[in-house]
């Protein structure tokens, strides 16, 4: 695997699942393979969970890490090729990319959506440039658009816990008080809709998902509705994502509290487990006791992304040999 962004960088999900299911029983099985192999993981915005979790797997794998806070003591860098360098930014991503390629192996990037143009974070301009001018294999870590290695550990989580063979999987909206990307509902949405799961997303009208991710997975603008017989609730909230009105995208078109998740809505559901990627304003997405019980799956959820990780690290690996 020389680039991880979509469900389809895995080929087959069966076999992925079951290499995670491995990993998890034994996730230093692979210790040797990323001998004197080094990972480089660059964020432009802040991390917890893909930080942490991202770090480990490379350990997991034998490999030495070196993690790089573009904003926090490197070079602020420009982005955009042809601009007077006159600003605050002292480097170009064309000299940093070549360079900084040359001390690894293994790229990750964490760069978010700007919201200045839908058009530059939709053609993924930051992370093109670094698959294009790095010469070496990338994963992504919450692009512009998509958050794959939380979608695979989101996966990994549902195969573990699901109670049926064809389970009821909902995204659901939830409000925030500021503009939050798509990119984790839109891998979500990729991903579902490539696994055995019977999958309904639900949000206020204007926030349809841009349709390469969300295909035609069914649309429910009802929320009661869609949580009806569900097993499986993700919440998450996203700003406008402009595929109706582009002049909207990135804008936030509600704050309705009516959306957050609580026993109200949980009630309708199958006894439905409860999962978000976090971080998570309490009380906004999610009530502290929907949260707080126990078909709360936030922890294993997270816990789950060192697994994805480890097993896209371990295909980059081997992709190398
Ligand atoms: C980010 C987002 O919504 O994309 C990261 C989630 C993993 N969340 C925030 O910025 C709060
Ligand atoms: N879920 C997730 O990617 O969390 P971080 O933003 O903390 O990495």
């Amino acid at each position: 695997m020389r680039v991880f962004r979509s469900v389809k960088d895995l080929g087959n999900l069966e076999e992925a699942l079951r290499e995670a299911a491995e990993i998890k029983a034994d996730r230093f099985k692979y210790q040797e393979l990323g001998r004197n192999k080094t990972a480089l993981l660059i964020f432009f915005n802040n991390s917890l969970r893909t930080r942490l979790s991202t770090q480990k797997a490379a350990m997991n794998l034998g490999m030495n890490v070196i993690v790089l806070d573009v904003n926090q003591g490197a070079w602020k860098l420009e982005t955009e090729r042809g601009v007077v360098m006159d600003g605050d930014k002292s480097e170009h991503l064309l000299e940093a990319i070549p360079v900084m390629a040359s001390y690894c192996d293994i790229i990750g990037v964490r760069s978010f959506a700007t919201f200045e143009s839908r058009e530059n974070d939709y053609e993924e301009k930051v992370l093109e440039q670094f698959i294009k001018y790095s010469g070496k294999p990338v994963f992504f870590m919450e692009s512009a658009t998509v958050h794959p290695l939380q979608s695979f550990a989101d996966l990994i989580t549902i195969e573990e816990y699901k109670e049926c063979k064809r389970p009821k999987v909902v995204l659901t909206w939830a409000p925030h008080p500021k503009a939050l990307p798509q990119a984790v509902p839109n891998s979500f949405a990729e991903w579902m809709n490539e696994a055995d799961v019977d999958f309904v997303v639900t949000h206020p009208e204007g926030y349809e998902l841009d349709p390469q991710f969300v295909g035609d997975a069914k649309v429910e603008y009802d929320q009661m509705k869609a949580f009806e017989g569900a097993d499986f609730i993700y919440a998450k909230n996203w700003s406008c994502p402009g595929v109706t009105r582009p002049e909207d995208y990135g804008k936030i078109l509600s704050q309705d509290m009516n959306w957050t998740v609580s026993q109200r809505q949980m009630a309708v559901t199958n006894n439905a487990f409860f999962m978000h990627c976090l971080p998570v304003r309490r009380n906004m997405i999610v009530t502290d006791d929907v949260i707080e019980s126990p078909r709360s799956l936030v922890i294993p959820e997270a816990a789950n992304r060192e697994i994805s990780a480890t097993v896209v690290l371990k295909r980059m690996l081997e992709a190398l040999k």
